[in-house]
């Protein structure tokens, strides 16, 4: 079976372990936000990349979702003596990623080439993939603080500037990474997984192609990073807010209504279904929360007997 994600940072990478773990045998291909990256200390850093890596190596931090397990923080408490920027929490481990991929990056490979050879060495059977091996930076508009970076935004300020909207920088002549429009044409099924609408999976939908390639295929499932009103973690719900929309989600199903046939959203949202079956797309409802390991391949379970029912014709919610 082939299944491809789509995946910004925390919430697509524990859905995308749960596909990993549910099905091992599987040929699983994971599309990753880099609309994050950016140049610190003099090192490229992919958040999402390694957060995906990471979670699906086993190696990811269980606390806080991103950085790494067993991590020390030696050479940050050196830039701080130094007088360096300490904001952006760079463990020793971690480091050591950011290292030899600018390293690699300088003499000329691409970031899709230096994710595969880093995956062999972590042993990942997956597929991961940077949505485009051409730069894209997501650039937050704000209120009171102009325009940020995203890293500035999200960590330095801890996403508290209200937000007006977001350009990502390089969007426009960003080329799909080779391989990831054929995995999406031939994929049993795609999944958006629960990430953040405006700054993990937008960028990835602005790579030429992408939106085209999902339009045309009659699987694919989105499953929604807020529940009750509130994301499962970071700043969506507030962007939904700060935009002018209301944070459910069935406003996530809506941004999304161009191209997908489903929708997975938890229990406590079940009065969002009606309004979602009205724009032709299924609604599914399920606990969609992944608190540990089990619930992650829970999840991906249900997402895989619902694409099974799918292919077979029954819908039912
Ligand atoms: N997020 C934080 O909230 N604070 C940090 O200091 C931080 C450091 C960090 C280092 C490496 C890495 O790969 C990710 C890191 N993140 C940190 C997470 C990251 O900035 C965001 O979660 C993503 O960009 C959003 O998906």
């Amino acid at each position: 079976m082939k299944i491809v994600a789509l995946a910004g940072g925390v919430g697509g990478a524990k859905l995308a372990d749960g596909f990993y773990r549910a099905r091992p045998d599987a040929d699983l291909t994971v599309i990753v936000n880099t609309g994050d990256d950016f140049t610190h200390l003099g090192l490229r850093i992919c958040p999402d990349l390694d957060t995906v890596c990471y979670t699906l190596a086993g190696l990811a931090n269980p606390v806080t979702g991103w950085g790494r397990l067993e991590e020390s923080y030696a050479t940050l408490d050196a830039v701080e003596m130094l007088g360096g920027p300490t904001w952006f929490r760079l463990g020793d481990r971690d480091l050591g990623t950011h290292l030899v991929r600018s390293d690699l990056l300088r003499a000329g490979k691409s970031l899709s080439e230096i994710t595969r050879q880093f995956c062999q060495r972590w042993g990942i059977r997956a597929n991961v993939f940077p949505m485009s091996d051409d730069p894209v930076a997501t650039i937050v508009h704000t209120q009171a603080d102009g325009d940020l970076a995203f890293q500035d935004y999200f960590v330095r300020l801890r996403c508290q500037p209200e937000v007006t909207g977001f350009t990502f920088q390089g969007i426009d002549s960003a080329r799909p990474t080779p391989g990831i429009l054929e995995a999406i044409q031939a994929a049993d099924l795609v999944v958006v997984c629960p990430s953040n609408p405006w700054v993990s999976i937008a960028p990835i939908l602005g790579v030429q192609g992408i939106r085209s390639a999902l339009k045309a295929r009659e699987n694919v499932v989105a499953v929604s990073p807020l529940i009750g009103g509130q994301a499962i973690k970071g700043p969506a719900a507030k962007m939904f807010r700060e935009l002018g929309w209301k944070p459910a989600a069935l406003s996530v199903a809506n941004q999304y209504q161009d191209f997908i046939k489903s929708f997975l959203l938890d229990s406590a949202d079940v009065d969002d279904c009606e309004e979602i079956r009205q724009w032709g797309i299924i609604p599914y409802v399920s606990d969609i929360i992944m608190k540990d390991i089990p619930g992650r391949i829970r999840l991906a379970k249900y997402i895989l007997n619902l694409a099974s029912q799918l292919q077979g014709g029954t819908q039912s919610s």
